[in-house]
């Protein structure tokens, strides 16, 4: 598995910086714009990286003088700022104490929905719950039947129907099998959705209040998965999905598959919505949770 840690020597920024440093060791009121332009192309995104460089500008005071490390200095002042973007927000997935959790994974096509549920199936297993799948996509072909070896590497049930049915009534006999099965933790897969279709959106919300009726509460997560490859597009993708159903949590997935990565950034700052889970990977075990000390350590390292 590709640990956060090791993306840093591949991630863009932080290569963009060691060069920038070589190449111009001490660090003027020019070096801001340059700093920008790297931050932006990292997929920081303009707003985002606006308020570093704000941060940046209030606490140097330029020239300035004497110190043989003044990019130290700035880019413990970014770090902060940085960490500070992703404070206050719990990572933790949302469990019901009362019983059994529902998680409803959602996203756009080819994001990395299935897969990212496969993964976060055998992290729970892992942890001792009990969990099962529900086959909600059944509009793509081939999609219950990619479930269906998720679920059998994840050592994890399945719930599933025939193609066609309407995702709704998969959900609502799935949260009935975990009832009678004490499941711990049901995970709901959906079909991939243009998050600019209506009626598409409007179908999640019918599955969101068929689950509420099941189970009080659930969904108790909502989780959005978004594809790190895709840049600021992942940014307008969480905004219309939360303002349709209200994300609890993000799973950037192919993370493994960029060497930017300052969409996390963006998406916590703009959206305040905590990514939690990381994909690395097309694998089994390459999900893990999203450490903002690790990420920041990553991205900000020109070492
Ligand atoms: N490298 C890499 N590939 C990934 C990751 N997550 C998913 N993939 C790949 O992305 C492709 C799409 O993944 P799916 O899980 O089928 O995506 P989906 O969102 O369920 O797709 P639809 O159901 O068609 O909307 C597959 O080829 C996966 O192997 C990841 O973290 N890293
Ligand atoms: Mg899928």
């Amino acid at each position: 598995m590709l640990s956060l840690s090791r993306l840093s020597g591949r991630i863009g920024l932080s290569q963009a910086l060691r060069e920038l440093i070589r190449s111009k060791p001490a660090f003027d009121e020019s070096s801001l714009g340059q700093l920008e332009e790297i931050l932006i192309s990292a997929d920081v995104g303009v707003r985002t990286s606006s308020r570093l460089l704000k941060k940046l500008s209030a606490s140097l005071a330029f020239p300035l003088k004497g110190k043989e490390d003044r990019w130290e200095g700035v880019l413990s002042v970014l770090r902060e700022e940085m960490l500070d973007i992703f404070s206050g927000r719990s990572r933790e997935l949302i469990t019901n104490a009362d019983g059994l959790t529902v998680v409803l994974v959602v996203g756009v096509n080819g994001v990395g929905k299935t897969t990212s549920i496969g993964k976060l199936a055998n992290l729970l297993r892992g942890q001792g719950k009990r969990v099962l799948l529900a086959a909600g996509d059944t509009f793509r072909a081939g999609a219950i039947e990619q479930l269906e070896i998720w679920a059998k590497s994840a050592g994890v049930g399945i719930v599933k129907q025939k193609y066609g049915v309407d995702p709704s009534a998969v959900a609502f006999d799935a949260v009935s099998a975990c009832l009678a099965r004490g499941i711990d933790v049901l995970i709901i897969d959906t079909a991939g959705r243009l998050h600019t279709k209506v009626n598409l959106m409007e179908e999640l919300k019918k599955v969101k209040r068929v689950l509420g009726k099941g189970v009080p509460g659930a969904p108790h997560e909502i989780l959005l998965v978004v594809d790190a490859t895709t840049g600021q597009n992942a940014l307008i993708q969480a905004k219309l999905f939360h303002s349709a159903v209200g994300v609890s949590g993000i799973a950037l997935a192919k993370l493994d598959g960029t060497a930017k990565g300052g969409i996390v950034a963006a998406i916590e700052d703009e959206l305040a919505i905590p990514v939690k889970l990381v994909g690395t990977g097309e694998n089994l075990e390459d999900l893990q949770s999203f450490d903002p000390a690790e990420f920041v350590q990553a991205l900000l390292n020109p070492s």
